[in-house]
């Protein structure tokens, strides 16, 4: 698809698959270094468990946004933070993924989020790949849900809260898109978008990262993530 295409996909239905983004090499070099970062991080210090059912969030998930955070699979580290599986395959990324939009998660205003998500192994429907509800980002946000940080601080409240209940979505809704290693979606912040748990014995490593833009838009101080004290997140751009 070329990107005129893929502009115009991406304003019709949320979403666009750019395929051949990345060389073989590319992919590779992505892999080893996402397997030296794994091979070295020490899970005592990260012991932070992803749960894509369960929100249980803490400090450590809500200072993520200037360094490289950790989150485990539930079930790969015991009560004391000691490994129970490999930990090549101890980081999160065999869970589903409910149906969401992203610009709940990071909002800003006017809404400017767009998701780059980009497989490094093939993501077809058994491995889990994303399932999108074409044409949803014309909906604006459903629910008006947003992932928020609490207001209450107080020690015996979550710190981090949904402002409404997730909205339960027709399956006959979503189409897949199943991805070969190395393509690239884009994802528009207010499409619905989901993934499936990965059934087959193969990984579904994937890189993805979230982009807005910071001239004349405003990210909301409400969002979970926030700038740490070390300053502001990465600009793709010089300013
Ligand atoms: O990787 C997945 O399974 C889901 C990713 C996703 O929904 C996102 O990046 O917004």
């Amino acid at each position: 698809m070329d990107l005129k295409a893929a502009a115009e996909k991406l304003e019709r239905d949320g979403y666009a698959i750019i395929e051949d983004f990345l060389t073989q090499e590319e992919v590779e070099a992505l892999k080893d270094r996402m397997r030296q970062i794994v091979a070295d991080v020490d899970p005592k210090e990260h012991n932070t468990v992803f749960s894509t059912t369960n929100q249980t969030r803490n400090d450590y998930f809500m200072n993520s946004g200037d360094k490289i955070a950790f989150f485990f699979e539930e079930k790969a580290l015991d009560s004391e933070g000691n490994l129970t599986v490999d930990k090549q395959v101890s980081v999160n990324k065999i869970g589903h993924v409910m149906p969401h939009q992203d610009s709940t998660f990071l909002s800003t205003n006017p809404p400017k989020l767009i998701g780059v998500w980009i497989p490094l192994e093939d993501a077809l429907k058994d491995n889990g790949c994303l399932w999108f509800y074409p044409g949803s980002h014309k909906e604006g946000t459903h629910n008006n849900r947003f992932m928020i940080r609490n207001p209450d601080t107080s020690p015996d409240q979550d710190a981090i809260i949904f402002t409404n209940s997730a909205l339960e979505y027709d399956d006959a809704k979503f189409v897949p898109a199943e991805m070969k290693a190395g393509s690239l979606a884009l994802i528009h912040g207010d499409v619905v978008h989901r993934s499936s748990a990965n059934t087959s014995d193969r990984s579904r490593h994937a890189y993805t990262f979230h982009l807005f833009e910071s001239q004349g838009v405003e990210y909301s101080k409400k969002n979970w993530l926030q700038p740490t004290d070390k300053g502001t997140f990465t600009h793709l751009f010089a300013q």
